[in-house]
């Protein structure tokens, strides 16, 4: 009997192309009446849930799918999957662990690059016809001290990275990693208060949310730089906002942001901002390989069914 699987988010090239056969595969519209309909038509049927960690599985769609057993979701951020409901079900909830850690971490590195040298502003000021007019020197990145929220997988993978770039490395997470010789700090503000550039790379959700507060970017202070590649809602926005507005942190780089896609006017019009659209694990590379675990994980889930 045919398997039924619904497509809920972007997914890589790869992915369909290897399931239609073996599948009988439905799109999830994105407008509330297609998906209505849709899940009306086959949401009862429907055994596997395929969706990305940015998309992710809203209550509302598992609540309208109730044979759901397993998602499979490309990428590795499951704060929006809905763990616990997917658990409470025996829903099965597979990632794509370890294949996106490279270039989410060379992703950090650009935007550390791109703000402390004002690399875009630089750019905006060329293609305008300015050249070097009222462009500011930007600052050193080599030798400055790197404070990383979160030193797990990628944040070890950007650590790897700073060391060639001579930089002292401090982290701050919930244990201290007993594997590693970089400083650790118990509390965030410490963390920050010895950093000029300050790397966020933890998982969203509410135990981190809006840690980085009015008081860390404040530790942070006046040379200080934020670079967030992990979520939006890790940073308190608006803080950041006004801390920007005021100069009491330099710069900030930003490939993810609290409400997803809409950006605050407020941060388009400042220049000491550089913003990527949730970008930093989009490479051709990494997405396939995020692909090729998305249908593996399908792919073994049903193995003896298929
Ligand atoms: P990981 O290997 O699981 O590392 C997560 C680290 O965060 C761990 O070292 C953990 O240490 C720390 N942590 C977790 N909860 C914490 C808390 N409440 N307070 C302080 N530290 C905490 O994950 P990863 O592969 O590096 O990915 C990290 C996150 O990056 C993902 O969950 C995802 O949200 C985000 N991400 C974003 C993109 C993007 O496109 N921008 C791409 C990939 C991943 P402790 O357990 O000791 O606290
Ligand atoms: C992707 C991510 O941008 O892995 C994550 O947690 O946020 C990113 O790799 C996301 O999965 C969209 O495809």
């Amino acid at each position: 009997m045919a398997i039924d699987i619904l497509i809920a988010g972007r997914l890589p090239p790869n992915v369909l192309p290897q399931l239609e056969e073996r599948f009988r595969l439905h799109s999830l519209p994105a407008d509330a009446t297609g998906a209505g309909a849709i899940l009306q038509k086959v949401g009862g049927s429907v055994r596997g849930l395929l969706t990305n960690a940015a998309q992710g599985a809203p209550e509302a769609l598992l609540a309208a799918l109730p044979n759901l057993e397993i998602i499979s979701s490309s990428g590795v951020g499951t704060d929006a999957l809905n763990v616990a409901i997917a658990e409470s079900r025996g829903i099965r909830v597979e990632t794509t662990p370890g294949v996106l850690t490279e270039d989410v971490a060379d992703a950090a590195i650009a935007l550390m690059l791109a703000t402390s040298r004002r690399l875009m502003q630089a750019e905006r000021n060329v293609r305008a016809g300015r050249w070097l007019k009222d462009l500011p020197l930007g600052n050193r990145m080599t030798g400055k001290r790197l404070g990383i929220l979160g030193l797990g997988k990628i944040g070890q993978a950007v650590a790897r990275r700073a060391s060639a770039f001579d930089m002292p490395i401090a982290y701050h997470q919930r244990n201290r990693n007993p594997e590693v010789s970089y400083t650790y700090h118990d509390s965030l503000v410490s963390l920050a208060t010895a950093s000029d550039f300050l790397v966020v790379i933890v998982p969203g959700g509410s135990a981190t949310e809006h840690m980085v507060n009015a008081q860390v970017l404040d530790a942070l202070g006046p040379e200080g730089i934020l670079v967030n590649v992990g979520r939006g809602s890790t940073v308190d926005q608006p803080e950041l906002v006004r801390a920007l507005e005021q100069g009491r942190i330099r710069a900030a780089g930003l490939d993810v942001l609290a409400d997803e896609p809409n950006v605050p006017e407020a941060l388009l019009a400042l220049e000491n901002v550089v913003l990527t659209p949730h970008y930093a694990s989009g490479t051709i590379e990494t997405r396939l390989a995020m692909g090729q675990r998305v249908v593996d994980n399908l792919l073994e889930y049903f193995a003896v069914e298929l």
